[in-house]
């Protein structure tokens, strides 16, 4: 029987108290409730504190390029799409860094699920502002305030017609590990906004801030409506809704895919003589 053990990886670097932990921990117990063995699973991640996490689990891992998790974790997917894929990123680094990439793989669907943690500043880096700060916070590099309005990453992932999208709270451990089990359950791209505060850096969005503001979104909202979706997602201020806002059946890149309907990719033999024809069909030499 799989248990927390199974998932144990190196001990983390990151401060006392940093909202992460919860979600490593929300991330292991959700694995092993769903009975889902470590070797079945890749997380992939870019650079910054949240780039870190796959090192303090025990999976299958890919640590590339800042901001470069979901290419890399799409094309692993369409080598092998029996496997659980990840994308773990921090806000700076998946709407930052890797904006573009976000909004293509809304549009592709691919069966990954993405773990923003978002604590509303670049954390290794100390504590910059990052695409989700609120205007006019002051940091160590925007000493006279941030000047850009901040990005609302789920009413952006609603608006590009994503076809699951919750968000989380690390003050929330218990229904963050069900949220993730609802992203794997969800058959498509499955995207996950986490509130984490870095208790280092941003002084401005605690556990207590949050802990005022946030609230679980109610049992009748509708999570098949986009405009009631919407309209939640644009709730930010003294109240924040917590779960899942939208949900959409919709096929997955793989399924679309001919190619991958019988077995995946990487069980597949190649065919080595089809491989030179069309290489010399590219070069026009036949
Ligand atoms: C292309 C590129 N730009 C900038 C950096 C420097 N850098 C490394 S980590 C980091 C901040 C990471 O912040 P975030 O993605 O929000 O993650 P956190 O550390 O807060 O979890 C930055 C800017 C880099 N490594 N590569
Ligand atoms: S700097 Fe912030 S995000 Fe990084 S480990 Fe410390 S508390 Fe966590």
């Amino acid at each position: 029987m799989l248990t927390l053990n199974d998932f144990k990886g190196k001990t983390p670097a990151w401060c006392p108290g940093c909202g992460n932990y919860a979600i490593l921990k929300a991330f292991n117990s959700a694995m092993v409730e769903l009975g889902i063995e470590p070797h079945m699973v890749v997380i992939v991640s870019g650079i910054g504190q949240a780039g870190k996490f796959p090192h303090y689990t025990r999976c299958n891992t890919f640590n590339g390029l800042h901001g470069r998790t979901l290419p890399v974790a799409t094309g692993i997917k369409l080598a092998n799409h029996s496997l659980v894929v990840f994308a773990v990123a921090g806000d700076g680094d998946c709407y930052g860094e890797g904006g573009n990439h976000l909004i293509h793989a809304i549009r592709r669907n691919p069966n990954i699920k993405l773990m923003v943690h978002n604590n509303q500043v670049y954390g290794l880096t100390k504590g910059q502002a990052s695409p989700t700060t609120s205007q006019g916070v002051l940091t160590k590099a925007q000493p006279y305030g941030t000047l850009s309005e901040p990005l609302n990453p789920v009413a952006l992932a609603i608006a590009l017609d994503a076809s699951f999208v919750a968000r989380g709270f690390a003050g929330l451990p218990d229904d963050l590990k069900e949220l993730i089990k609802e992203a794997v359950k969800h058959r498509g791209f499955s995207f996950l906004d986490i509130l984490q505060p870095c208790v280092t850096f941003n002084r401005v969005n605690t556990y207590s801030w949050y802990k005022e503001r946030v609230y679980k979104i109610e049992l009748s909202h509708p999570v098949h409506d986009r405009i009631k979706a919407f309209e939640k997602a644009l709730e930010w201020g003294d109240r924040i809704p917590v779960g899942i806002f939208y949900r959409k059946e919709k096929p997955t890149l793989e399924e679309k895919i001919p190619v991958l309907k019988n077995e995946p990719l990487v069980r597949q033999k190649f065919d080595f003589e089809m491989a030179k024809s069309l290489v010399r069909k590219i070069k026009n030499v036949d």
